[in-house]
């Protein structure tokens, strides 16, 4: 993970300071205090969860908590490139469609993630595209046409593209769809997808933006150059995947900063660790192999603190929403990923609410000045 000292402009103390004063009012989280309402209840913006449909589906008391607190569903992974198109000609809509009618029936907002993702993309779309750019080019867009417009009116929103930029710094990620279109690879994906579906909301979608900020600087900057060009972006998703040990100030800074697009701003993947790593598959460097009670409690501040934040400094019309990524420690993906132990989620193992909870909850409730 990236940690860079810098100076953060004034302006973003002064905010930090100001969240800080709204909830000294309010003291720390204590879910005795706290009726168990359901998140979505107490929100007023859409709280979501990705979560797998099949694991959902089949199991009645992770089922009742998705439905008692959520009300937008993204697919951890059945809708991406991989699932929906494994070969050629292919097309694989099933656990899709489960999902929209899951949504459908409870009331849930459907977001899409993600049309184009480097660690997503089919082998055999690799293979035919190495020395067929033509194909390539072609390729994406009938699907991501045939994809938006089958679900048309129905998928409000999309992760278009999805971490384009390298995990650190700057640079656009050399992927497979890099190499073979440069940069502009992802404006067509979003011209693309807004022809199949012109009231989808869009959103460019990338980790790390929150704490490092030269890779938030340069999303900005594509950002600006897709505005001036009229390539139709709407949203930026952080997806804060992020550690207790990531300065809340760095947080507000970042959020400060994606706000003033004026897009609409997505925490779209959240969670919150205690261990770290280095951002690879096993990488994970695990200095906590048990969880204690302080813990649990600095982590409902964290939640809490997150929550506030995001109410706080990203204007109410800009207010996508905010998912988390599974919604229970045991169904995370961070322990499988790093390998490492941790506890990133609101619920445990046992699917009982954890002390971050009820941070999330109180974040969500505590009184604060409207934007
Ligand atoms: O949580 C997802 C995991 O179950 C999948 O195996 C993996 C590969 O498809 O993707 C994980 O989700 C990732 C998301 O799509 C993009 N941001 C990082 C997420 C965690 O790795």
């Amino acid at each position: 993970m990236i940690h860079k000292k810098q100076s953060y402009p004034q302006i973003a103390k002064i905010l930090v300071a100001l969240v800080v004063l709204s909830f000294t009012a309010c003291k720390s989280v204590n879910q005795k205090n706290t009726m168990e309402v359901g998140l979505k209840n107490v929100s007023e913006f859409p709280i979501g969860t990705a979560i797998n449909i099949n694991k959902l589906i089949n199991d009645q008391e992770l089922m009742a908590l998705q439905l008692s607190n959520f009300n937008s569903i993204t697919a951890t992974s059945d809708m991406k490139m991989q699932s929906i198109l494994p070969a050629e000609n292919q097309f694989n809509w099933k656990k899709a469609d489960t999902i929209l009618y899951y949504a459908k029936k409870h009331n849930q907002r459907l977001f899409g993630h993600n049309l184009i993702w480097h660690s997503s993309t089919p082998k055999w779309v690799e293979e035919k595209g190495a020395n067929d750019s033509a194909w390539l080019g072609e390729f994406m867009k009938e699907y991501i046409h045939k994809y938006v417009g089958r679900y048309k009116g129905k998928v409000a929103g999309w992760d278009v593209v999805n971490e384009a930029f390298e995990s650190a710094g700057g640079e656009y990620r050399k992927t497979f769809w890099y190499n073979n279109f440069g940069k502009d690879y992802i404006a067509n994906a979003f011209r693309y997808a807004h022809e199949a579906d012109p009231d989808a909301v869009l959103f460019y979608n990338d980790f790390n933006i929150e704490r490092d900020t030269t890779k938030l600087n340069a999303v900005l900057k594509m950002v600006e150059e897709f505005k001036k060009e009229g390539v139709p972006i709407h949203g930026i998703g952080f997806q804060m995947h992020i550690r207790m040990d990531t300065p809340d100030e760095v947080i507000a800074y970042s959020l400060e900063k994606a706000a003033a697009t004026g897009l609409q701003i997505h925490l779209s993947e959240v969670d919150i660790i205690f261990n770290s790593h280095n951002d690879e598959r096993l990488g994970g460097i695990e200095n906590f192999s048990s969880i204690t009670t302080e813990m649990k409690q600095a982590q409902a501040e964290k939640y809490k603190n997150l929550v506030l934040m995001y109410r706080k400094i990203v204007p109410k019309k800009q207010q996508y929403g905010i998912t988390v990524w599974d919604f229970t420690d045991r169904d995370s993906w961070i322990k499988g990923f790093f390998n490492m132990k941790d506890w990133p989620t609101i619920y445990d193992d046992d699917l009982k609410p954890k002390p971050a909870y009820y941070g999330f909850l109180e974040g969500l409730k505590v009184k604060t000045e409207k934007k």
